[in-house]
């Protein structure tokens, strides 16, 4: 069995400040490396990397991108260790942090190859760049830059880009998408399951869709699971929350389904804020899909 690493990136840089940079914190407090351990999981939590706060630092880029310079290093440094625990032949668990993050993620898979699938858990596409963006905030973009689309400080983080194959990536769970990221969604050519088409259809079916072109001809699955895919019914502590979202057991079921396909090869948990939390209950939810998602099964 493969054994897991668990890497804490504790940045709200792609959001400005506002407290996701507790999320890895409160995922760790709500157990998720004895959760893992009880699976039967050999489980080593590296830590959390070295994030400037973003006070540190002044907006001075000429840019619309909020903190470009102080997220271009956090990527990074991202990457270059999820680049070497792939290498070691284990599983990165990212935890977040605001959904910039993503970017280090995958340009460290990138490092060992770009032929991963994507399972982009999310309301939003984060399909935005900086022609497109309403709020120059970057955690809106990193599915974007990972398609190659976006500012070249964020397309060239590991040296190669794309990182991954548009027709290898799908979203799931959409239900907020800004007009112009609507059209770059189209233009690149990646499936995209709306919350109407998982209630037309069911998890079930779209999930099955969905693995199959994450994992049709690839080296695995990279699963980037933003709480806020969720109803704020099950995840209230996330900073972006929209309404007639994933319910519970939908959420679970995507994880047990992910589980059974044996493809997943890297995992990031983003946007948990426990500042917008009750009780912790979002990290808990995370921990419990993070449960699903390595197996754990009633009987
Ligand atoms: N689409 C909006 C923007 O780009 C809001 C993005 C919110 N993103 C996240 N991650 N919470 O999915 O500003
Ligand atoms: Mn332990
Ligand atoms: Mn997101
Ligand atoms: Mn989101």
């Amino acid at each position: 069995m493969k054994e897991l690493r668990i890497i804490g990136v504790p940045s709200d840089l792609g959001q400005g400040r506002r407290g996701v940079d507790m999320g890895p914190s409160a995922i760790r407090y709500a157990g998720l490396d004895t959760a893992l351990e009880r699976l039967g999981y050999q489980v080593k939590d590296l830590g959390n990397i070295n994030v400037p706060t973003p006070e540190m630092h002044e907006q001075t880029q000429n840019t619309k991108l909020r903190y470009l310079l102080e997220v271009k290093a956090v990527s990074e440094s991202l990457c270059g260790i999820v680049s070497t625990v792939v290498s070691e032949g284990h599983v990165p668990l990212v935890l977040g942090g605001d959904h910039s993050i993503a970017i280090g993620s995958l340009a460290g898979m990138a490092q060992s190859s770009t032929n991963y699938g994507v399972i982009w858990f999310d309301a939003h596409g984060d399909m935005n760049t900086e022609e497109t963006t309403p709020s120059g905030n970057i955690h809106g973009m990193p599915l974007a830059v990972s398609l190659g689309y976006g500012h070249e400080d964020l397309t060239r983080i590991g040296g190669c880009t794309p990182k991954v194959k548009p027709e290898n990536v799908v979203l799931v769970g959409i239900r907020s998408i800004d007009e112009d990221e609507a059209k770059l969604i189209a233009k690149a050519g990646i499936r995209c399951y709306t919350m109407s088409e998982i209630d037309r259809r069911g998890m079930a079916v779209v999930m099955e869709e969905a693995i199959k072109i994450a994992s049709n001809g690839t080296d695995g699955i990279h699963l980037s699971l933003d709480l806020d895919s969720l109803d704020p019914m099950f995840a209230p502590g996330v900073g972006t929350p929209v309404n007639g979202g994933v319910t519970y057991r939908e959420g679970h079921l995507a994880m047990e389904m992910l589980s059974a396909s044996n493809a997943i090869v890297s995992v990031d948990v983003v946007e948990v804020n426990p500042i917008l939390d009750e009780q912790n209950r979002t990290a808990v939810m995370a921990v419990e899909l993070i449960e699903s998602l390595f197996g754990k099964t009633v009987l």
